[in-house]
C-alpha cells in the first residue's frame, strides 16, 4: 500500500500526512538560502546517489569521484552506508522496513546538505524504486544524479570484499541483498556505469564527464 501511494503525488502527500506525528509546525523561511549558500562555493549544488548491490563497487567509485571534484576546489560531503550505519542508523538492521527508514533518514540529510550548497554522494544499496524515488523528490529538478553501478551478482559474490556472501550462503547472514532480499534495478538512471568493462579509475571519470555535460560541474 505504502508503495502504491507514494507512486503518485497526491498518494505521496496523504502518506506523508498520515506519518507525520508532529503538527502545528510551519516553514521557516531563512534569508541564505540553498542558492546563496552555493553560489559562495563557487558550484552548484546536486546529489550524486550510487545504487547497486553490496560488493559492486559504490564506494569505491564514489570515493573516487569525491577525491576528483575535492581536488578541483569543490565542497562535498560522500555520505557512505556502512558508515551512516555505525552512527545515525545504527538501531536498523536489514529487514525491509528497516531498509525504507534508513533511505528515508539519510535522503532527507542528503538534502539538508544539498541546501547547505554541497555536491553531495550517497552510496548505499538503496535496493527499493520507491525510496530512490522518494530521494529523487526532495531535492529539486536536475539536482538529483543517479547513478548505477550495475555489476552481476556472480561478479559481486565472487569478488566478495568482506566475506558476507559466503556468510549470507551459510545462512549466517539473513536477508542478504541480491539472495534473500530483493534488488530493484533503476529504470532510468543518469548513468549506468558496467563495472565489468570500466576500472573504477575509468567509471569515475566517466561520472565526472557526464556531469560537466550536464552542467553540474564546470570543465576544468
Ligand atoms: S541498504 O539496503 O539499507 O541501502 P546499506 O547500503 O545501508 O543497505 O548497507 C549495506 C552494507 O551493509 C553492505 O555494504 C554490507 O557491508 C552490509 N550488510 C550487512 N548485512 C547486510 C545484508 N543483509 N544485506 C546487504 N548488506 C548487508
Amino acid at each position: 500500500l505504502i508503495d502504491r501511494l507514494s507512486n503518485d503525488t497526491v498518494g505521496a502527500g496523504l502518506l506523508h500526512f498520515a506519518l507525520r506525528r508532529s503538527h502545528n509546525i510551519h516553514w521557516q523561511a531563512t534569508d541564505v538560502n540553498k542558492q546563496a549558500r552555493s553560489a559562495q562555493k563557487r558550484q552548484k549544488a546536486c546529489l550524486l546517489w550510487f545504487t547497486g548491490l553490496s560488493g559492486a563497487g559504490k564506494s569505491t567509485i564514489a570515493n573516487l569521484v569525491e577525491r576528483k571534484l575535492h581536488g578541483r576546489g569543490l565542497h562535498t560531503y560522500l555520505l557512505d552506508g556502512d558508515n551512516v550505519r555505525h552512527g545515525l542508523n545504527k538501531d536498523l538492521g536489514f529487514t525491509e522496513e528497516d531498509r525504507v527508514e534508513n533511505i528515508r533518514r539519510v535522503s532527507e540529510v542528503a538534502r539538508l546538505m544539498v541546501d547547505a550548497g554541497l555536491i553531495v554522494l550517497v552510496s548505499f544499496i538503496s535496493p527499493f524504486r520507491s525510496e530512490r524515488r522518494m530521494a529523487r523528490g526532495l531535492v529539486d529538478d536536475g539536482e538529483f544524479i543517479e547513478i548505477f553501478v550495475d555489476t552481476p551478482l556472480a561478479v559481486a559474490e565472487e569478488r566478495d570484499p568482506k566475506g558476507l556472501y559466503k556468510k549470507a550462503r551459510r545462512g549466517e547472514l539473513k536477508n542478504f541483498t541480491g539472495l534473500d532480499s530483493p534488488y530493484e534495478r533503476p529504470e532510468h538512471p543518469e548513468i549506468r556505469i558496467d563495472t565489468t568493462v570500466n576500472t573504477p579509475e575509468n567509471a569515475a571519470d566517466l561520472i565526472i564527464r557526464t556531469l560537466e555535460q550536464r552542467g553540474a560541474v564546470d570543465p576544468v
